[in-house]
């Protein structure tokens, strides 16, 4: 299909709520395919579709790439429905947010339910960096980046830093 380009913050889009897919089409689908060949073209390991403009809730994530291996997964319409209390830290990235990186906590076991790229209903039970992909993904689709996560502080100094880099590059 099609590599599009990432959006990077800071830009209005990326804070915009995804609405839900109505129906799992063929043109889902092929959103899906894009998805996939942009985040395996900016060697992610996840991506949202609002991150290349499309404010539907989707995501593609795949955890498992070897060299010549590609398994993308699809969550479409993604609900989380159980989290641990028990949390855990990981230092976390965003194609969206380059070149920074820190560290987040989330709760560290999930359940979620979902649609998969057939449209049918999936459960999933995650831990481990499974578990931290999903919920850094699902906040993108309600808008939220993970340096809204960091202290004041160091938010701004991401903003500071991201804004000061995008002015670089469309000078
Ligand atoms: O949302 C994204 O940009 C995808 C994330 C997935 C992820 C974030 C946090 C914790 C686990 C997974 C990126 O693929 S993270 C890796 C990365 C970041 C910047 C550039 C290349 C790869
Ligand atoms: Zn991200």
């Amino acid at each position: 299909m099609a590599i599009r380009p990432i959006l990077t913050a800071p830009d209005p889009r990326l804070q915009a709520v995804s609405t839900d897919v109505e129906a799992v089409t063929d043109e889902i689908r092929a959103l899906i395919a894009d998805m996939a060949d942009s985040m395996y073209q900016a060697q992610g390991i996840g991506l949202a579709a609002i991150q290349i403009g499309v404010p539907k809730r989707v995501l593609v994530i795949d955890l498992d790439q070897k060299e010549g291996e590609k398994n993308p997964v699809a969550y479409i319409n993604p609900k989380i429905t159980w989290a641990s209390d028990e949390m855990a830290v990981y230092e976390e990235g965003c194609l969206s947010v380059p070149e920074i990186w820190d560290d987040v906590e989330r709760p560290a076991r999930i359940k979620a339910e979902y649609l998969d790229s057939n449209g049918n209903k999936q459960t999933l039970e995650a831990d481990g960096l499974l578990a931290t992909c999903l919920q850094h993904e699902m906040d993108h689709l309600n808008g939220v980046l993970f340096i809204d996560h960091l202290s004041r502080l160091k938010k701004s100094m991401a903003i500071k830093k991201l804004t000061k880099a995008k002015k670089l590059a469309t000078a």
